[in-house]
């Protein structure tokens, strides 16, 4: 295709330096160790959350993150930074394999597929990524490192004295017996109640039951052993440096809330010689309970239920067995229960309060028993109406179920107390009595970390008889066996058992058949990114320092990504990364210092984009219309990144049409042969009115990428290129500072434009655009939009002010006598003395103390 002024080649020229960044291998970033690497320069670790890669292909929301982390990595390189940029898959996983049982095609063949498309319709979009560094969670190399992680977690215990994790070999060596290790291990074996898919034939975590039974897959609550990772122990520091991320706050929260730590006591009530403890964030309601609750799995139902109660207890409980909690919590509108016949002692009052059975108490929370306070928390309240049990009042209240806080009432010592100072008396009379103590409880669970399917990493575990242990790590990888039958046998176990040579590991030892979930891959891909060829080791010392050491508490410096993995992978993740801070394998104590969700883009009718409702857009046609950088731009012009926001395809044209401008004007300035009138470039400077607009975008531009704020940053560039386009001459220098700016927005055809001036005139350096140096705005072009003053008293600073620039003396002194603070500290005084620099300062003088 020949170039006319006004059509915008886009797909000649954009593979053109797709092939050029490839050959010169512009993109490819030195480790420590390398002898190109320079070590004068600062450095930037910049994360893409890693596709899983489907058989769809890409989706436009995958190039929106990617687009906006291709930006800060293409800036940063050009403010002279190492930038570490790399990108990977997530390649295990249940959705392969239901793809590989509908259409035959083994999943290691569709993944390798579905991979290259992938890659491909990446590199159509012109990211920055250095692909020597491209990881695969399904390469044998990487499930080696994987398994390798594993071992390390399964060899490790939780020291509470320490708070840390320390090798199990340390208990060993003081004596401890291998059957008490194995009660203390991080990786660990427990029969649990799993939420069992028999369709599918695997346990699932709680978080991935609606997804696939919304597909219509069967569900089962069952009792089965299987492998835990104790995140429990975790809890407190997971919850703890939570404060020290540069996340966003509602992130947070949803961890704080999955981990969910809750203050309180275990109180216990008695029935003839036994205890049923119950926990309680309220022991100030203490007075209040009127009768107590077991979950239907509490071990005590078999014991105190009476003879008279034990049929409808039986039935009851098995009702209950197949429900999920999520259908027993928040879904539980109509409360159902059972009374035991029995009953229990308060234990300050001495009162019989009856004990029943209901599915609102789960058994994996607290105790697993609760004390009923009906007249201050809901659940309990629907539950006493609906079996007539007696309602007490026990903090002073109009309404008929008060859950605040408030003044204790018909509470005998505790009366007339706050909430909170009844709370802490309860617990010291209830620890005076033998009856109670102070306790705090998490919501969160351990992690069941084993699957029954067939396309994720074997567990590098040997069994004999009952006895488990670790395979030598000189055998890592263990791979699984070819099977050409993966379909699920709709019995609980895992699928490899089918491959019975595989699983004989010798006369007496049997190799573990489950597999591990998804997340595994996806814990540590990150560390490998740093170092990808590294064959002794998962990440080398020298790698570890240089890419993840930074501020705070270290990690990656940004990270981008969907908002559904906030809990899941973000947790798992943090919760890998502390073992192994834990173990000295990696020297920050947290993974990802900065992290920003991007939002959803929608389809034209507002509505989330799904096969199912047709509106799903696909980049590839986009590109084949307008073009990588019409798209790159328009899904960053679509609104803030954090943002959900519906694709429009009128947009795009707008989008369009402004590159198109950009590229006649570079035709016109480049005296391209089709363009007739003369070169609009000037030997002498281009006027004051095209410097100041041009300095104040590329002020605006630099800051608006490091607020990611790419919608605002567009509309700048927009302005300044309206205002060249209609200047009659401009230097050389002011348009190529131009194309440098747009360069990380639309790369190919900055590139393409400059490389045009640069073969024009050999002065110009012949290199990339994108290795140039990043522009500086000149201050002298740049109009104050605002000055912030400095308000001292005595010299100190006790606050700022924003004025309109050049605002009179008088005006700004007026303001800055009226902010609180000054007043606070003027002590009623005059200043003696005002000192006042404008634009900047205020320095009120009191007169000095007298003693
Ligand atoms: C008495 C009480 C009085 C309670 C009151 C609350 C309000 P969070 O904050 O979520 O930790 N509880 C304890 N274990 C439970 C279980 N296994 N299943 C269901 N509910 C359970 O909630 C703690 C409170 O939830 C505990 O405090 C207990 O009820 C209930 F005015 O005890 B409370």
């Amino acid at each position: 295709m020949k170039s006319t002024p006004n059509s915008y080649p886009f797909s000649e020229i954009e593979k053109k330096w797709q092939q050029h960044w490839e050959e010169k291998e512009t993109f490819q970033t030195p480790n420590p160790d390398d002898p190109n690497f320079d070590a004068s320069k600062p450095k930037f670790y910049v994360l893409d959350m890693f596709p899983y890669p489907s058989g769809d292909g890409l989706h436009v929301g995958h190039p929106e993150g990617y687009t906006a982390t291709d930006i800060i990595s293409r800036y940063k390189k050009m403010k002279g930074y190492n930038v570490l940029h790399p990108m990977g898959w997530d390649a295990f996983g249940l959705p392969a394999e239901q793809h590989a049982i509908k259409t035959g095609e083994h999943p290691s063949e569709s993944t390798q597929k579905n991979i290259e498309t992938f890659r491909k319709q990446l590199k159509s979009l012109g990211f920055s990524y250095d692909w020597k560094r491209e990881i695969n969670t399904t390469d044998p190399e990487y499930i080696k490192w994987t398994q390798w992680i594993f071992l390390q977690i399964y060899e490790s215990y939780f020291n509470q004295e320490t708070q840390k994790a320390h090798p199990v070999s340390q208990l060993r060596e003081k004596g401890w017996t291998e059957e008490e290790i194995d009660e203390v291990r991080l990786a660990y074996v427990a029969e649990t109640l799993v939420n069992w898919s028999p369709d599918l034939g695997t346990v699932l975590a709680n978080e991935e039951i609606e997804e696939w039974q919304s597909k219509g897959f069967k569900v089962e609550r069952k009792p089965l052993k299987q492998w835990m990772l104790r995140i429990t122990a975790y809890a407190q520091r997971l919850l703890k440096s939570l404060d020290q991320l540069d996340w966003q706050e509602s992130i947070k929260t949803l961890q704080r809330n999955w981990i969910g730590k809750s203050e309180g006591a275990n109180i216990r009530f008695s029935i003839k010689e036994v205890n049923i403890e119950c926990f309680s964030t309220r022991p100030d309601t203490i007075y209040g309970a009127t009768y107590l609750v077991l979950a239907p799995e509490h071990p005590f139902v078999k014991k105190i239920t009476t003879p008279e109660q034990k049929e409808k207890v039986e039935a009851y409980c098995q009702k209950t067995a197949e429900k999920s909690d999520l259908q027993r919590t928040d879904l539980n509108k109509e409360k159902s229960g059972i009374f035991t016949g029995a009953f229990a002692i308060h234990p300050l009052n001495r009162k019989k309060l009856p004990i029943w059975i209901s599915d609102y108490v789960l058994s994996t929370y607290g105790t697993g028993a609760i004390m009923a306070v009906p007249a201050h928390d809901l659940r309990d309240l629907e539950f006493a109406e609906k079996f007539q049990l007696p309602i007490i009042k026990v903090i002073k209240t109009e309404e008929q179920c008060f859950t605040g806080e408030g003044t204790a009432i018909n509470s005998e010592e505790l009366n007339g107390l706050s909430s909170k100072e009844a709370k802490e008396k309860a617990i010291q009379i209830l620890e005076s009595k033998g009856k109670g103590e102070r306790k705090t409880t998490y919501k969160l669970r351990d992690w069941l970390f084993s699957r029954q399917r067939y396309w994720g990493e074997p567990f590098p575990i040997l069994w004999e008889g009952e006895k488990h242990s670790a395979i030598c790590t000189k055998e890592l990888p263990v791979l699984a066996p070819h099977l050409d039958d993966y379909r699920p046998t709709g019995k609980p176990q895992a699928l490899l058992n089918k491959a019975t040579e595989w699983v004989r590991y010798s006369a007496k030892a049997r190799r573990e058949t489950n597999t591990m979930p998804q997340w595994a891959g996806s814990c540590w891909y990150y560390l490998r990114y740093c170092d990808p060829h590294n064959q002794e080791k998962f990440i080398g010392k020298e790698a570890e320092n240089y890419w993840l050491k930074g501020k705070n508490s270290g990690g990656v410096d940004l990270y981008i990504g969907g908002a559904e993995h906030a809990v899941l992978h973000l947790l798992y993740a943090r919760f890998w990364h502390k073992i192994l801070y834990d173990l000295e394998y990696v020297s920050t104590p947290e993974p990802f210092q900065k992290l920003v969700n991007q939002g959803l883009i929608f389809g034209e009718d507002g509505q989330k984009m799904s096969k199912s409702r047709g509106n799903v857009i696909s980049p590839d046609e986009i590109i084949k219309a307008y073009g990588a950088d019409a798209l790159r731009l328009y899904e960053m012009f679509l609104g803030p990144l954090e943002q959900n926001k519906p694709w429009n395809t009128q947009g795009i044209e707008g989008i369009s049409r402004f590159l198109a401008r950009v590229w006649r004007l570079g035709m016109q300035i480049n005296q391209s042969e089709e363009w007739e009138s003369s070169s609009k470039i000037s030997e002498e400077e281009s006027s004051e009115e095209i410097k100041k607009i041009l300095h104040q975008t590329i002020d605006k531009v630099s800051r608006d990428i490091e607020n990611l704020q790419f919608n605002t940053a567009i509309s700048q560039m927009m302005i300044c290129s309206n205002a060249l386009t209609k200047a009659e001459k401009i230097s050389e220098k002011d348009w190529i500072s131009f194309l440098k700016i747009l360069s990380p927005f639309a790369p190919h055809m900055s590139e393409e434009l400059y490389w045009q001036c640069s073969q024009k005139n050999p002065k110009l350096p012949q290199t990339c655009i994108c290795e140039q140096k990043w522009e500086v705005a000149e201050k002298k072009h740049l109009s104050i939009e605002a000055s912030t003053y400095v308000i001292q008293i005595n010299g100190k600073l006790r606050a700022k002010l924003e004025t309109p620039p050049n605002t009179p003396k008088e005006s700004v002194q007026k303001q800055a006598l009226k902010i609180p603070n000054i007043q606070k500290y003027l002590h009623q005084q005059k200043p003696q003395k005002t000192i006042f620099v404008p634009n900047r300062l205020i320095n009120f003088v009191l007169p000095e103390k007298k003693e």
